[in-house]
């Protein structure tokens, strides 16, 4: 036992305290707990099962190979989320098109969740910090019909809750409804999740940078101008930023919420659009920076205004704390 707030508690006692914080929004928040602790459990058994370890022997539509836990988790989270009945529909990094939920049941849910069920996979092999990240809306469609592309296609200003699960050292649930940003620990003993970070705020400034920098000759020179202003004595600090690359995106933002700094993944000329995919990698994490008190851009604008054009849209992504994110701008203009 300890004293900590179960996250089922804590979300009881939010329901009301915004028009959209719900019964049927905490239900799908805690399917999304549930999907993850079996995610969780998969990956700490991962070297010991066959089948868990390496890749799938395909690409995801995004060309990417796809390795037998993205599988595994993404087919964990649809299947939690369908026989839930809250959300009508789901996009995921690992499928090409959305699914629509055609369960009598499912077609009465109110959202749809767009996620990445394992982000930064090529760390899974190598049991580094991997994770999940989500974006929740309230459907556009018709309450009982198919859910549509319109559901999933919505600004990352339309997000009614957001969040990631970090597998890492510890496994963590962080999260907004737009109320602030709550964290939570998972207890290995009990399995449950408890309330660890009450309403996270992401540091002014830090000294932590995070960019693959094997990238740094392909992108933008004046990119390569910030990166120098980061290493520099001229900064801030008057002392170089420390480099700090994971290659798991939830893993070096949330060190970045938690230390204070910036992520950045340009468009580069492998990625001239930029690698990361805007509905179900930016705009959460947009939501929970701007909750937290950061800022995320693409470099000419607001993350979460921007009007999405297809499930799998790449852009060009700055994110962490907001004094960084505005010096890295700077450099742009
Ligand atoms: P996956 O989810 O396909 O593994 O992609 C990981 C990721 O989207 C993000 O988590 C990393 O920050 C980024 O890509 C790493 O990209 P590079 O390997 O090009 O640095």
């Amino acid at each position: 036992m300890n004293h900590f707030t179960k996250l089922n508690d804590f979300l009881a006692s939010r329901q009301g305290t915004l028009k959209e914080y719900n019964e049927e929004l905490s239900h799908v928040l805690k399917d999304l707990a549930t999907a993850s602790k079996i995610v969780n459990r998969d990956i700490c058994r991962a070297g010991l099962v066959d089948g868990f370890i390496g890749a799938q022997g395909g690409q995801n539509i995004q060309g990417e190979e796809q390795q037998k836990l993205d599988v595994i988790a993404d087919n964990a989270f649809i299947s939690i989320l369908e026989k839930g009945g809250a959300v009508c529909g789901i996009a995921s990094e690992e499928n090409e098109d959305f699914v629509a939920f055609k369960n009598p049941k499912s077609r009465e849910g109110n959202y749809v969740v767009l996620f990445d069920p394992l982000d930064g996979s090529s760390n899974i092999d190598v049991n580094v910090s991997i994770g999940t990240i989500f974006s929740i809306y309230q459907r556009v469609s018709q309450k009982g019909e198919l859910s549509t592309i319109e559901d999933m296609l919505q600004t990352g200003a339309q997000q009614v809750a957001a969040g990631y699960v970090l597998y890492g050292s510890s496994t963590m649930m962080v999260y907004t409804a737009g109320q602030g940003v709550h964290g939570f620990t998972l207890d290995p003993n009990t399995n449950d999740f408890y309330l660890s970070h009450q309403d996270m705020k992401m540091p002014e400034k830090g000294r932590y940078y995070a960019m693959n920098e094997g990238n740094v000759n392909e992108c933008d020179p004046r990119i390569v101008d910030y990166i120098k202003y980061c290493q520099s004595r001229k900064n801030d600090y008057d002392s170089p930023y420390s480099g700090r690359y994971i290659g798991s995106l939830v893993a070096d933002f949330h060190r970045n919420l938690i230390k204070g700094g910036i992520y950045i993944y340009p468009c580069t000329k492998e990625a001239p659009e930029g690698r990361l995919r805007l509905l179900y990698e930016c705009n959460p994490l947009a939501f929970i920076s701007e909750q937290a008190g950061g800022l995320s851009t693409d470099g000419t604008q607001r993350i979460m205004n921007i009007k999405p054009n297809k499930l799998h849209e790449r852009i060009a992504f700055f994110t962490g704390s907001k004094s960084m994110v505005e010096k890295a701008m700077s450099f742009l203009k």
